[in-house]
């Protein structure tokens, strides 16, 4: 069993079987979906935040989380689980740092390193983004990320940045 942070984001509506489906929604049924990948259980979910986008400043503001999981799966079964919820959202990869419907990220994966073709863990940006330090701080007061310190400590560095707590 490992314990694994995911980090959720969403900032494109789109419509599923025939349903409106807001940024929100997605983050809300991404969250239920991640409970129920095999072998898999939810240990603790964040608050969901409202975040302003970093990267291209030509899109809507963001929907953001992060949640805790254990796992029996090995790293890639993970990421195919995750990608296969990112394709249920209709996700379509066009722009890199662009809008989209839903992107679902392994921030880390126990206290592992990993480097190849498909995944780098930890998540190469996540130490620099409150949208993803802010959320895992709420479910982790005391998490450490591989390589880059505690999580507390690089919040001091790169501030709160307009993060708006919704629920
Ligand atoms: N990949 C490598 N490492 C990982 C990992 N740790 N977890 C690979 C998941 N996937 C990982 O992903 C491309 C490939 O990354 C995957 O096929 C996988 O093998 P992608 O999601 O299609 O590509 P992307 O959109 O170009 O990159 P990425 O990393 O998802 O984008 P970012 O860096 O997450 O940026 N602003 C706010 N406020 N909130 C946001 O959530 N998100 C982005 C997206 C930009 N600005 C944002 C937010
Ligand atoms: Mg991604």
């Amino acid at each position: 069993m490992t314990i694994v942070y995911i980090g959720l984001g969403s900032n494109l509506s789109n419509t599923l079987n025939g349903q409106a489906q807001s940024p929100l929604q997605h983050i809300i049924t991404a969250i239920q979906s991640l409970a129920e990948i095999q072998s898999t259980r939810m240990i603790s979910a964040s608050s969901l935040y409202k975040s302003k986008p970093v990267g291209p400043q030509d899109q809507d503001d963001y929907i953001n989380a992060v949640v805790q999981l254990e796992t029996e799966l090995e790293p890639l079964a993970l990421l195919d689980s995750l990608q296969a919820i990112e394709n249920e959202h209709d996700r379509v990869r066009k722009k890199h740092w662009g809008p989209r419907t839903l992107d679902l990220d392994i921030l880390m994966f126990g206290d592992e390193t990993i480097k190849n073709d498909r995944l780098s863990i930890p998540h190469v940006e996540m130490a620099n983004r409150s949208f993803v330090l802010v959320p895992l701080a709420e479910i982790n007061s005391s998490c450490s990320i591989p390589g880059k310190g505690l999580v507390s400590d690089l919040l001091l560095d790169i501030g709160q940045d307009g993060m708006v707590i919704l629920q």
